[in-house]
């Protein structure tokens, strides 16, 4: 597939790179660039080679929101009756393999909502993060005024959602919000360091962990926990854990066969 407005790219053959490319818009996210987002995710998700996925934007933007120009028009038979800006939102939900957003500049609304669609977040420390919606007469529509909360608690995102306040990247990572704050210029090679760490475990041994830290959000405690048990053990059933295992005990470094 041609992407106009996303630059695809690979790093060492295993790490898949997604650049927002709306520069003028400040990557401001409409369904064209939804779609090919979705795809080249979905892409690079299929693709065995790849074992970890970066999603950036530019250095003042990671993205600024859902392309408001576009929604104004909206009316409720057009967002709800035709499912504009829903239906190619969720995508990055379904990708398996680990995600990481590395952002740098304005994660604003819609464009906060992805960073945290994704497994984790590396914020340069020029990033602001906000869900301004309440400024446009809307509230957040993916998954603001539920992420959000989880991430930094009830108080933060309340303020966040009701005044429009913007994080700066250092209170984010007090918050919990990111995961590191590195320097404006170093933001892709720390992320693509931790992608490359990502790529060198076992696929599988990835994507089940990424599914249990998932489940802790969908579950109730007792039932996360059998959840992570079950995926524990089934991880005895993977050529991956013995090689893992012998390779420590051997002092040598492991060879994952993601099988
Ligand atoms: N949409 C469209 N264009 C945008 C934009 C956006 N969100 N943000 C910025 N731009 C455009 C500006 O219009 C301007 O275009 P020109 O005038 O040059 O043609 C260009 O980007 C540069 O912006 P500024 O001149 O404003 O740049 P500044 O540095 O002065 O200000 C700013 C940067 C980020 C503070 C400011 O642009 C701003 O406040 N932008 C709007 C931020 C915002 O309100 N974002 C939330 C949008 S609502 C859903 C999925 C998603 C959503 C909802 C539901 N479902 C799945 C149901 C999401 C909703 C939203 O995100």
């Amino acid at each position: 597939m041609a992407y106009e407005l996303i630059e695809v790219s690979t790093e060492a053959g295993k790490v898949g790179i997604v650049r927002l490319n709306r520069p003028k818009q400040l990557n401001a996210l409409n369904e064209a660039l939804m779609d090919e987002l979705g795809a080249a995710l979905k892409a690079f998700d299929a693709d065995e080679a790849i074992g970890c996925m970066i999603v950036t934007g530019s250095e003042k933007a990671f993205a600024a929101g859902a392309d408001i120009g576009a929604m104004a028009q909206y009316s409720f038979a057009d967002a709800y009756g035709r499912d504009y800006i829903t239906r190619n939102w969720e995508t990055i939900r379904s990708i398996r393999k680990p995600v990481i957003a590395a952002v740098s500049g304005f994660a604003l609304g819609g464009g906060c909502e992805l960073a945290m669609m994704c497994d984790f977040i590396i914020a340069a420390d020029n990033a602001k993060f906000g869900q301004p919606e309440i400024k446009l007469g809307i509230i957040p529509g993916a998954g603001g005024t539920q992420r959000l909360p989880r991430a930094v608690g009830k108080s933060k995102a309340m303020d966040m959602a009701l005044t429009a306040r913007m994080m700066d990247a250092q209170e984010a990572e007090r918050a919990g919000l990111v995961s590191r704050v590195v320097a404006v210029d170093k933001l892709m090679e720390e992320t693509l360091g931790a992608a490359l760490t990502i790529c060198e475990f076992s696929q599988i041994a990835t994507m089940a962990a990424k599914e249990s830290v998932n489940r802790a959000f969908e579950s109730g405690l007792s039932d996360g926990v059998m959840f992570e048990r079950r995926l524990f053990h089934a991880l005895f059933a993977t050529a991956d854990q013995k090689e893992g295992m012998d390779a420590f005990v051997n002092k040598r470094k492991p060879s994952f066969k993601n099988r």
